[in-house]
């Protein structure tokens, strides 16, 4: 175990000199921490052994009952709905034998290792678990090797989904189906696990569906994934793994920011942050953090906020804080945010109908030019207007391909420069016009001789960020580590059980952990993708009733008008902070005992 003290045989250079990759001080330390384990998967004798589920009285439906019923009549006529929840299997014969193939589907999250690492423990020696390469790809393409726990001893506890590999490829034609149904026979395979967010567990719902209609003896179940942290569901699943550390990573590096901010006292730094749709890692950095001005996608959607309006509110908090002699500061931009501003909305729901229609002649058109050409007299005369007004940069990713799912590349967008240069502008017209009266109500200042000087001296410089990969695949954090390794263990129990379309998760964060299943098919909606309806696992996006919510919208004016901001540090792997979860994700659930986790005793769990 990593101790706290110094130790100094780490001063050799011998962990310098090796060529062996993944071999830093630090690398070789974290493999060595301990996990803690849920009570349910630990048996009489205490080693590691498998759950039983058995059904609870929850029952879980989407909005669409009826559509998904149709879709998923046979998963729904196995599970009825019903959640399902783990106890420990004294009484259950060990299963053994068993062949489990598992994938990691979109971007990559902070400890998918540690749930192949408990899949691996699960299935006991006599079972095998098969890697499948590149994602859903590879499904399809019958790309799998056995995992052996040598393997799994050096990737334990270690960031990326670099071992397996991933990819966003949707599972939809019906040859697609067939050579997954191939892969799955020819492989022998009892269980199907797939790691990822909405989309991947989507496809994991569909293939369930499918094999249970082939009549395909192979279980599915999906792992909840992604940083955005969108998939998500109330008390079911507080959260999906890789928001933890993905939120410590940028949170490390906002509050550093801040501090530099305060410190050179000439910047505005505008940082976006990653989240494609949902707001809710800008949420918790700001939570985490307290910038100056943060943005929320979901409110300024509910609020019907233009872009020029969020404008307004940016540039006007930076001059109220220029009045104050404050001239520097943190902005946070959500990722997703140009999808929420309703105009913007209207105008990429009629670009994905152009693009739907027209995507191959557009593809052909040499330059942007001819493609204006093209597409604006397709659309209303607003959002034409409106597409004529934004920089060609980002005219251009607007019209660029969809990804397999019919996402936008929000990641491509380069929004907090489009706002960079649009509150420059409405800076500049503010110094020519400037008024003795900033905002308005409670907020309202009246600025004297000598502020409105120092206004017109003032400049307004920028620099930009985007973080994002940065926090993808970061070594987990101690909760992170700890959350997925319980979801292979989980994951694993359902395959040996023959349960089949549920996706496993932990709850009760605060109290040991308690261990879920949820029927898929019941998170299942409808949305709107490159332009035609579609059934997908719904988004869970930030709710500005949500506690969390409320304790950011209670401070930000505080945090505004003054340089309160705070720097969590550098996330601890071991060390006082090491037991935080999420803020967010603590509000959101009502623990009481704010922000630090129990998902049962730490064991070393080198699988052997
Ligand atoms: P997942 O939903 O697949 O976990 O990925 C989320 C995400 O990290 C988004 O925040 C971001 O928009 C997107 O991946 C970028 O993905 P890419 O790797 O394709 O650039």
């Amino acid at each position: 175990m990593a101790s706290d003290q110094f130790n100094p045989s780490f001063n050799s250079l011998e962990h310098f000199h090796s060529t062996a990759g993944k071999h830093s001080i630090f690398e070789d330390e974290i493999r060595k921490l301990p996990i803690p384990v849920c009570s349910v998967f630990v048996s009489q004798e205490g080693r590691i052994a498998p759950a039983v589920f058995k059904e609870t009285d929850m029952i879980f439906q989407c909005e669409d009952h009826g559509r998904t019923s149709k879709e998923f009549t046979r998963s729904i006529e196995k599970s009825k709905d019903i959640v399902l929840q783990a106890f420990p299997g004294k009484s259950a014969p060990r299963i053994d034998g068993k062949r489990v193939a598992v994938l990691f589907s979109g971007g990559p999250a902070a400890g998918g290792h540690n749930v192949l690492a408990g899949l691996k423990a699960v299935l006991g020696r006599d079972g095998t678990l098969l890697g499948i390469r590149k994602g859903p790809k590879g499904l399809i393409n019958g790309d799998l090797f056995e995992i052996n726990s040598e393997q799994i001893r050096a990737i334990i506890n270690t960031g990326g989904f670099d071992f397996l590999g991933t990819d966003r490829t949707k599972v939809k034609t019906a040859e697609q189906f067939a050579k997954v149904k191939a892969t799955a026979v020819n492989n022998k395979l009892d269980g199907l696990i797939i790691i990822g967010g909405d989309d991947s567990n989507t496809n994991a719902a569909y293939i369930a569906e499918y094999f249970l209609r082939e009549g395909v003896d192979c279980s599915v179940v999906g792992i909840p994934k992604t940083i955005d942290g969108d998939m998500a569901v109330g008390k079911y699943l507080p959260i999906s793994f890789g928001f933890d550390t993905a939120t410590k990573v940028y949170s490390e590096l906002v509050g550093n920011l801040t501090q530099d901010a305060a410190s050179a006292v000439k910047y505005y730094h505008f940082v976006k942050l990653m989240g494609r749709t949902a707001s809710k890692i800008t949420l918790e950095v700001a939570l985490q953090t307290k910038p100056a001005i943060t943005l929320i996608s979901e409110e300024i959607a509910e609020k019907h906020m233009s872009l020029e309006s969020v404008v307004e509110y940016v540039a006007d908090i930076i001059a109220k804080r220029r009045l104050k002699g404050i001239n520097h500061g943190v902005v946070l931009v959500p990722e997703g945010l140009i999808e929420f501003i309703p105009e913007m909305k209207s105008l990429i729901q009629e670009l994905n109908h152009v693009l739907a229609e027209y995507e191959r002649d557009i593809k052909d058109l040499p330059t942007l030019k001819n493609k204006q050409e093209y597409i604006y007299p397709l659309l209303t005369p607003q959002s034409a207007q409106l597409m004529a007004s934004l920089p060609d940069d980002i005219e251009e990713m607007l019209i660029l391909d969809r990804d397999d799912h019919g996402n936008v590349k929000v990641s491509q967008i380069e929004t907090e420069k489009l706002l960079i240069e649009k509150i420059r502008y409405r800076m500049s017209q503010l110094k020519r016009h400037t008024h003795r009266f900033f905002g308005d109500g409670e907020g309202k200042i009246e600025a004297t001789d000598r502020q409105i000087e120092q206004f017109k001296a003032a400049s307004f410089s920028t620099q930009s960020h985007f973080l994002g990969y940065e926090g993808r695949s970061a070594k987990p954090t101690a909760f992170d580590a700890a959350f997925t390794f319980n979801l292979g263990l989980a994951a694993g129990s359902l395959v040996l059980q023959g349960k089949t379309g549920y996706m496993a998760s932990v709850t009760d964060f605060d109290k040991g952990g308690r261990v879920l299943a949820l029927p898929i098919s019941g998170l299942i909606a409808c949305e709107t993708r490159k332009g035609r309806e579609e059934l997908v696992i719904a988004k869970d996006l930030v709710n500005t009733s949500s506690p969390a919510f409320k304790v950011f919208a209670k401070n930000r004016d505080k945090w505004a008008m003054d340089d309160l901001f705070s720097s969590p540090g550098p996330i601890q792997h071991w060390g006082p902070t090491s037991r935080q979860m999420p803020i967010s994700v603590a509000l959101n659930q009502g623990y009481t005992g704010y922000q630090s986790f129990d998902l049962g005793e730490e064991r070393v769990v080198g699988v052997d």
